[in-house]
């Protein structure tokens, strides 16, 4: 690894040596690229980048705690302000101004907070709704501090406490996480991870018409965060994992027939015999969540 100060002229050494320069093919540095070595060819690096950025090195393990850590904290400042009558932007303007406030860079990507029946739409991220009493509200929230991403989503009640039902399809998500977690070790596979998920959610209640739930999951369960927050390959990769790796696992219902979307997600390293859950400063059990929420 070598100062980004030196880039040209270490560039221009390289190049006496060899034909062609391999990069991640993305603006604005393409563009720069060519105009320094105008007669290369320019060849895409994805594919050898992204298994040596998969697994975290300590600093990088250290930055994406540090990010993490931001991220439960922009949570928590939203938990206390959540009402009904509030708006989604205003939660999403609160978990911002966080993280700026803590000196990152902001968040890793859109915020999604979905209250009601937008929780249904998976990547909503217009977040103009106010939130009425009773319902719940999904937020998919990550800070980006020194370059590292993280990636956490909470669904907590707008009045502060489920209704029994949100809470029987919230103890399911909830269920199948933390299946998810206990087999969370070096060897497991994404699609493994999506199996014992997919198991919970079909052995564990049941929609309006009597039939299983899996159904209504709509998406991945895992996928790899570091410098991105979709971290590739990981985040496609049916390789094994391994120690220091780190990936979400982050379970959901969207059930539109009765307007209840819920996903729990937090961000984990891998380790030797198992995974620490880098986001566990952020409650996930429903009595804790109206814990939280009632301290307000
Ligand atoms: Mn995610």
């Amino acid at each position: 690894m070598l100062p980004v100060a030196q880039f040209e002229s270490q560039l221009a050494k390289a190049l006496e040596s060899s034909a062609s320069i391999a990069m991640l093919l993305r603006e604005p540095y393409v563009t720069r690229l060519r105009s320094l070595a105008p007669l290369r060819e320019l060849i895409d690096a994805e594919s050898k980048l992204g298994p040596l950025r998969a697994k975290k090195s300590a600093a990088e393990i250290e930055a994406i705690r540090k990010s993490t850590d931001v991220g439960v904290e922009a949570h928590l400042a939203a938990w206390k302000r959540i009402a009904p009558g509030l708006f989604e932007y205003q939660v999403a303007a609160t978990t911002t101004s966080l993280m700026l406030e803590r000196g990152c860079e902001g968040n890793a990507y859109s915020p999604i907070v979905a209250s009601g029946p937008n929780a249904t739409t998976l990547h909503y991220s217009q977040n103009t709704r106010m939130m009425q009493a009773g319902e719940l509200v999904l937020m998919d929230v990550g800070s980006e501090c020194g370059g590292y991403a993280t990636d956490i989503t909470r669904t907590v009640p707008v009045s502060g406490k489920f209704a029994p039902r949100q809470r029987e399809l919230y103890e399911i998500v909830f269920g199948a996480q933390n299946a998810a977690i206990a087999a969370l070790k070096p060897g497991v596979t994404l699609p493994q991870l999506n199996q014992i998920v997919r198991d919970y959610l079909d052995g564990h209640g049941r929609d309006l018409e009597g039939g299983s739930l899996g159904r209504y999951l709509t998406h991945r369960v895992s996928h790899g965060v570091g410098l991105a927050v979709h971290d590739d390959p990981a985040a496609s990769s049916t390789e094994p994992l391994q120690a220091g790796m780190v990936i979400t696992i982050e379970p959901g219902l969207y059930i539109p027939e009765e307007k209840i979307g819920i996903r729990i997600e937090d961000t984990l390293l891998v380790t030797e015999n198992g995974c620490r859950n880098l986001s566990a400063g952020l409650p996930r059990e429903p009595a804790e969540i109206e814990r939280a929420m009632e301290r307000r």
